[in-house]
Order: C-alpha cells, then structure tokens, then sequence
C-alpha cells in the first residue's frame, strides 16, 4: 500500500479523492492524519502555481510525499472569472454560499451559461521534480440552485451532456466524469507505473 498526504482543508475534496482512489492501493492520509492544522497559504495568481505552493508548505514542513488539488469555475460570460479566485469570489474566507448567490447574481439575464471546472494537482515525491496533473470538465451556469449533494459550486453546474447539477448527482457519479476525477485518475496511474 503507498501512503500519500492529500494537502487539502476540505474535507468534501478528501472524501471524494478517497473514493476516487479505492482499491487503487493508494492510501490517502489526511493533513489532520499527520497533526498539521495548519492555515495553509494560497498566494498564486494560477491554479498550478497554488497548488504546487500546498503541496510544498507540507512537504517542506511534515516530510510526507503529498499532492494538492486547486480548483478554478471558468464561466465565459464572466471573461474566466471566479477562475483562480473561486474560492474567494464573494469575499475573504470560504462562503459557498455567498460565491453562488453573488455568481448567479452577475449572470442574471446572460444567456451564455458556458463554463468549466479546471483542477490542476501537484504532485512531490522524495527529491524528485514536481509533478502535474490536469482536469477538465465542460458545463453550463444554472439559472438557479438545484440539489443538496456535493460542496461549493455543485448546486450550480451543470455537466455537459446531463440534464442535472452535480449537486443532484451521486458522489460516484459526479467523481466519474469530473475534473477532479479525470486529475486524479492520472496521478493514480502515474503513481500505479511507479515500482516503488
Ligand atoms: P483546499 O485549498 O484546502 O484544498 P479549498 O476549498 O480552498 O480547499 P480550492 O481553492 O481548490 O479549495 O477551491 C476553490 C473554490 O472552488 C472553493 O470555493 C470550492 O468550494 C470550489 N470548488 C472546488 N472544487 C469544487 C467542486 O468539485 N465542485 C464545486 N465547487 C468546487
């Protein structure tokens, strides 16, 4: 079994990365399971660059091999925007809540509804250089929240190719089709080439 830190404070992500990587081998420890608690900074103008900074932060101060995930919504309409800033659309802190209420504000009366979830994970392994992977999935802004599944964002998104929101998907199904879920696949068969 290779043990591997999953950089993250939230715990919706961890939940789904575990999922994702079950039977894999891979066991994920949480940032709790290594006593870290820490306030880990996020200062990067680009996805890469934040999570490459979170992987970094714990493998410099705990030791671990370890990955980050950042994740970006790209809504066209809004040239890109929240993008990088997601997290903190609305607002310093995390209030999802407030992200898709001000979201759904700024694309009232826009029919262009195009948008993309981006996830990008950095992987640090031993002495090695840092290694990336990327995720994408296309979809749609909804017109208004729809679901009680997922974190974030979810309630407002749209899939292409599904008539639901991923909040009003199965954990499975969302992790089958999701930028977080095409990321993590190939850190799973990059680790899974690794005879180590
Ligand atoms: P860590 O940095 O500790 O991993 P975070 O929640 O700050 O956790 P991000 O910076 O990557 O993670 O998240 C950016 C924002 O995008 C944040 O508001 C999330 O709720 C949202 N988000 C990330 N992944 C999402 C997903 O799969 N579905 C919906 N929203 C998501």
């Amino acid at each position: 079994m290779k043990q591997i830190v999953f950089a993250t404070n939230n715990a919706h992500k961890l939940k789904e990365v575990r999922e994702i990587l079950e039977g894999t081998g891979i066991e994920v420890l949480s940032l709790g399971d290594i006593n870290c608690h820490d306030d880990i900074p996020e200062t990067s103008d680009t996805l890469q660059g934040n999570a490459l900074q979170k992987a970094c932060w714990v493998k410099e101060r705990y030791g671990y091999d370890c990955f980050a995930d950042d994740t970006g919504l790209e809504v066209d309409a809004l040239g890109g925007a929240p993008g990088v800033y997601s997290a903190r659309y609305a607002g310093p802190g995390h209030d999802s809540a407030a992200n898709v209420a001000l979201l759904l504000e700024n694309m009232s009366g826009e029919d262009n509804r195009k948008a993309r979830f981006r996830t990008v994970i950095a992987l640090l392994r031993g002495d090695l250089a840092p290694v990336c992977f990327n995720g994408v999935v296309e979809g749609e802004i909804a017109r208004e929240l729809h679901g009680e599944n997922g974190f974030g964002y979810d309630p407002v998104f749209r899939p292409e190719g599904a008539d639901v929101t991923f909040a009003e998907m199965t954990d499975e199904d969302k992790n089958s089709i999701s930028h977080r879920g095409r990321a993590v696949k190939l850190l799973a068969e990059y680790l899974g080439q690794l005879n180590d």
